[in-house]
């Protein structure tokens, strides 16, 4: 039964960031040659329109050239109806974003927390559902910000539950997504692992990994271009699709739910 039916993908406004020319030099696993800015930002315009579109009001905010993976705003915050929460991200030349994104949150929000103590926690490592807010260990995110970001998902009365990222994955969500209440997309160690009970779960197709992280936005779920066959499982699990331009953010380990904050303000 969920506790917050809608929670995952119902939304009025976004928070995004337009990519400075530094993310040519964003962080990446595997170099398969930079990024460029200006194509990026195209790219990133697409998006800003497709949430347009489903009728969220989104809010874009400067560049930033001292932060070069500013414009993966998903990772310095994360947001629930009742307040956003600043999170302290895992990798060294990231860890000042949150301060950075403070005043848009504060612009939206009457409530913004930190997580206290000095835990690390990227928000890619957080997949809300309607009945649980999972939280993934991963490179980027340790035991100790999990559970004091943990504790304040308790307090706002949410089920938080603190999970392994598989190994070689960058963010908890780099493997999976909320198609809807009770239904997730995930790619097959994903599943193996057993995380998700028994809700409806999507296959990511094979040799389709980067697919895995797709965005369910009020009607329509955003989805990779060039992944025919998880666009095909997608549809076929009846969602209205919409393809978006991903190469540029690809090539720096990005994904469509990192490139903006969601939230629904009622
Ligand atoms: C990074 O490694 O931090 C960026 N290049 C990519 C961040 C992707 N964010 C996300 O999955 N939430």
């Amino acid at each position: 039964m969920p506790q917050h039916p809608g929670l995952s993908w119902q939304f009025s406004h976004a928070i995004t960031r337009t990519p400075a020319d530094s993310i040519a030099r964003g962080l990446r696993a595997v170099d398969t040659g930079n990024p460029d800015p200006y194509e990026f930002r195209v790219q990133h315009a697409v998006y800003v329109g497709a949430l347009e579109a489903v009728g969220m009001t989104v809010d874009v905010l400067p560049a930033l050239e001292d932060f070069p993976d500013s414009c993966f705003v998903e990772d310095p915050a994360f947001c629930l109806p009742e307040g956003a929460i600043l999170l302290r991200p895992g990798h060294a030349t990231r860890i000042d974003e949150p301060a950075q994104i403070r005043s848009a949150l504060a612009a939206r929000y009457n409530t913004v927390l930190e997580i206290p103590g000095k835990g690390h926690v990227d928000g890619g490592d957080v997949l809300t559902l309607d009945d649980e807010i999972l939280i993934g260990l991963s490179a980027r995110t340790d035991r100790e910000g999990a559970e004091a970001f943990a504790k304040l998902l308790r307090e706002w009365g949410y089920t938080p539950r603190v999970a392994e990222t598989p190994e070689g994955v960058l963010h908890f969500k780099t493997a999976c997504s909320t198609l809807g209440d009770d239904v997730i997309l995930a790619t097959k160690p994903m599943i193996d692992s057993g995380f998700f009970g028994s809700r409806v779960v999507v296959p990511v197709a094979d040799g389709e990994d980067y697919c895995a992280n797709v965005i369910r936005v009020n009607d329509v779920v955003l989805v990779p271009e060039d992944y025919p066959q998880t666009l095909a499982n997608i549809e076929a699990a009846g969602f209205k699709t919409r393809l978006m331009p991903v190469s540029e953010p690809r090539k720096v380990d990005g994904g469509l739910s990192c490139l903006s904050l969601r939230f629904n303000l009622g």
